[in-house]
């Protein structure tokens, strides 16, 4: 683990140059009437979950090159993720995914996550694969399947995961379905939204009052005809029709290409169904790339939304949660590059003037409109990211703090070349 003693002395040699930056930014955002000391909260308060499965190197079907020094239990990840959090202050909270990552003691889980201000987020349940103790299989759908005894194990593994998750201290359970049909014909689709409607209500009804439950969509893949949650419409007919512990979760590598992400979030919070959000970036489908890696416009211009959303609605506090794969980089560095990006994107959009954007639309005056968000999106936001962090004991750079304090290295020599994390 990191000693925070190191992070103090990493961010000495940096200060000088850091507040030359923070010194130019943040008399220049005071200028323009910005409460610097809100944003700086906001920003410094925003946690995004780290997903229990994240923590080792992804692949794809075709192969899977790991680094080494990856954490084989849950014990390890929770460690790991402390490691992140320690660097950057920003990563306090993980989100399970059960049965990857079933905790066998909840006593010794929850102790070292508090040590590391861990809190426990969403936990994610998985009828998308089969496992050793499955009696039946999911080949052919989990909660929409046509044989209600299929259903019955789906939903009893749902049930489970809530259970777990009630011991840690988690407040959601997100679904997501890999339900549907590669071929024309395979289903019926009146029949198959029934049954997941019919299942989603028997787990609903698990669930604690305190609890949500987030609905992920997906347009395709692992079915590429169709999948029974394909969209936000679907999601939110679901959400609405099970009650107001339920609501929408939106992952941004679920959509088909060019959807417009943002105004989906803007009418979610409009009507106060917007519960969860999956970060990752893509340039065709579900690439679960770096988050602001493809595409950091569009990651602001959803930002701007949710801040938005979260100012001018009663749209309940969001699960936020990474939800990439990291095939090329180290897992942790990739992390670590996800959330800054996520709170460069916060950042841009809380400095947006909303009052003048709101008064050129008034006006139908498109070109401010258009300048104002660029104003905020062209604005250098690093040094007001690093202060945030920084004013929390975090490392001015977590990237450079990481290779400098050789994490990885130690973690191989710890934990070996060969240990594998479960996952996908
Ligand atoms: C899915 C979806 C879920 C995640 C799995 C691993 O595509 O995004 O959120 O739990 O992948
Ligand atoms: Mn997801
Ligand atoms: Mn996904």
């Amino acid at each position: 683990m990191v000693d925070p003693n190191r992070v103090k002395a990493f961010n000495e040699e940096r200060l000088l140059d850091h507040q030359t930056h923070w010194g130019f930014l943040s008399e220049s955002l005071n200028h323009k009437g910005i409460d610097v000391d809100k944003i700086l909260n906001e920003i410094g308060d925003f946690q995004v979950a780290i997903p229990s499965w994240a923590l080792g190197t992804g692949g794809t079907r075709f192969g899977r090159f790991p680094e080494g020094g990856e954490p084989s239990n849950l014990v390890d990840k929770i460690k790991d993720i402390g490691v992140l959090h320690t660097l950057n202050k920003s990563s306090g909270a993980v989100s399970l995914h059960i049965p990857w990552d079933i905790p066998k003691d909840y006593t010794a889980i929850k102790t070292l996550a508090n040590e590391l201000d861990i809190k426990f987020d969403a936990v994610n349940s998985n009828t998308f694969q089969d496992q050793s103790n499955n009696i039946h299989s999911y080949k052919f759908g989990s909660l929409s399947h046509i044989d209600a005894e299929v259903r019955k194990e789906a939903i009893q593994h749902n049930k489970e995961v809530i259970n777990h998750g009630v011991e840690l201290g988690s407040k959601a359970l997100t679904v997501w379905l890999a339900d549907g049909s590669s071929f024309a014909g395979q289903h019926n689709f009146r029949g198959a939204f029934q049954r997941t409607l019919d299942s989603l209500k028997e787990i609903y009804d698990h669930l604690p009052s305190d609890w949500k439950l987030l609905i992920e969509y997906k347009p395709y893949e692992p079915n590429f005809y169709s999948m029974v949650i394909p969209d936000w419409g679907t999601s939110h007919l679901l959400a609405s029709k099970l009650g107001d512990q339920a609501s929408t979760l939106v992952d941004l590598g679920h959509h088909l290409p060019n959807t417009n992400v943002e105004q989906i979030v803007s009418l979610l919070m409009h009507i106060n169904k917007l519960g969860g959000f999956h970060f990752n970036d893509s340039k065709y489908g579900d690439d679960d790339l770096t988050v602001g890696g493809i595409k950091p416009y569009q990651l602001f211009l959803i930002f701007c939304e949710l801040v938005q959303g979260m100012r001018e609605t009663s749209n309940p506090e969001l699960s936020w949660m990474i939800d990439a794969s990291h095939n090329l980089k180290d897992p942790m560095e990739d992390l670590l590059q996800s959330v800054e990006s996520i709170k460069i994107a916060y950042a841009r959009a809380l400095i947006v003037d909303y009052n003048l954007l709101k008064d050129a639309q008034a006006q139908n005056d498109v070109a401010t409109s258009q300048s104002v968000l660029q104003d905020a999106f062209r604005t250098d936001v690093r040094p007001l990211v690093k202060e945030a962090i920084y004013q929390r004991g975090g490392a001015l750079d977590s990237l450079a703090a990481y290779r400098d304090l050789n994490v990885r290295k130690k973690l191989i020599a710890t934990r070996g070349l060969d240990s594998k994390s479960s996952g996908l």
